[in-house]
């Protein structure tokens, strides 16, 4: 269906630029992705188009067509299948290494984010959000903001701040200040200049030194554009659990409890209720109702695991990474 027969006249719409907003997937995050896509259009100003990628390896054809049937008149749906090429080939090495050792973040799609600059060249500026987020206001305010000299922009990661092996990893293992550390599940970011000083390359360059990182495409990130990084306003990545939740623009539930498996989530009810109205709505009931006190565990000693990984790293006397 067009716009033509919907009955809208798009001469009547205020031509703005389209704002492309980012997601990176599998099938297992599709339904969590789904509630944050929900929460997207459900804030979207009518005035202005907003184009929703969804980036992926594997997707089954079920969740495909879950997600291509949220379509709004001003929202529109895409998805792009990630080739194997000589970068990916690089990733997907290193992950398969790490997943040895047990690491959080030993998957592929986690540096999917890193192609976006290099795959989209009809955008010259583009947001990316995790899966795990839920909006609360219009997205196209923060694809507005001006970045300036910047390269990107990302809100200080408040997960750092908040335990002493992250702060001490992030000075010491990156050469980062933790005041200037950004999490990399929302941002904002200039196209034109990640192309120019190509972005992808410089990261699978530091990847093939095989370094062991705490959290490495937001570790690559920060070391790669270190001092070419604005910060953005806490709401716009706030994180409910040890945050207050009020003038959020968008919640993150990072590294903490997932709304999805838990009851006593700080703002889970907001997740809830934009999962409510997807086509995910059931197997998110189902997956609440099978996650288990073991799983729970599980999950806690992934977190504790990694502060313990930070803090083991943090011994070295040089940084872990060095960008030509
Ligand atoms: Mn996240």
């Amino acid at each position: 269906m067009s716009i033509f027969n919907a009955g809208i006249n798009p001469f009547k719409i205020k031509q703005t630029k389209v704002v492309p907003i980012f997601y990176t997937i599998t099938d297992d995050y599709a339904k969590y992705a789904a509630a944050s896509i929900n929460s997207v259009m459900k804030h979207a100003d009518p005035n202005r188009h907003y184009r929703i990628i969804i980036m992926y390896d594997k997707l089954n054809w079920r969740n495909r067509l879950r997600l291509r049937n949220m379509v709004t008149r001003n929202c529109a749906i895409e998805f792009h299948k990630m080739k194997y090429n000589l970068y990916m080939q690089i990733i997907v090495r290193y992950c398969a290494k790490r997943s040895g050792s047990g690491d959080f973040f030993a998957n592929a799609v986690y540096y999917y984010r890193a192609f976006i600059a290099r795959l989209f060249l009809q955008y010259d500026k583009g947001i990316y959000v995790d899966s795990d987020t839920i909006l609360m206001d219009d997205i196209g305010k923060l694809y507005d903001i001006d970045l300036g000299n910047n390269v990107i922009a990302g809100r200080v990661d408040p997960k750092v701040a908040m335990v002493k092996e992250f702060v001490d990893y992030v000075e010491k293992g990156l050469d980062v200040p933790h005041t200037d550390y950004i999490n990399s599940g929302v941002l904002l970011m200039d196209l034109k200049k990640l192309r120019k000083l190509h972005y992808i390359t410089k990261m699978t360059d530091l990847i093939k030194k095989d370094a062991d990182l705490v959290a490495p495409d937001q570790d690559y990130l920060n070391v790669i554009l270190k001092g070419k990084i604005m910060h953005l306003d806490k709401a716009w990545n706030l994180q409910p659990e040890g945050e207050n939740p009020k003038g959020a623009k968008i919640l993150h539930f990072n590294l903490s409890k997932k709304p999805w498996y838990h009851e006593d989530v700080n703002c889970g009810e907001e997740f809830w209720n934009a999962a409510k109205g997807t086509g995910f709505y059931g197997d998110l009931m189902r997956g609440k109702e099978r996650y288990t006190a073991a799983d729970a565990e599980r999950d806690a000693m992934k977190i504790k695991a990694l502060i313990e990984k930070a803090a083991e790293l943090s011994k070295v006397k040089k940084p872990l990474l060095k960008v030509k």
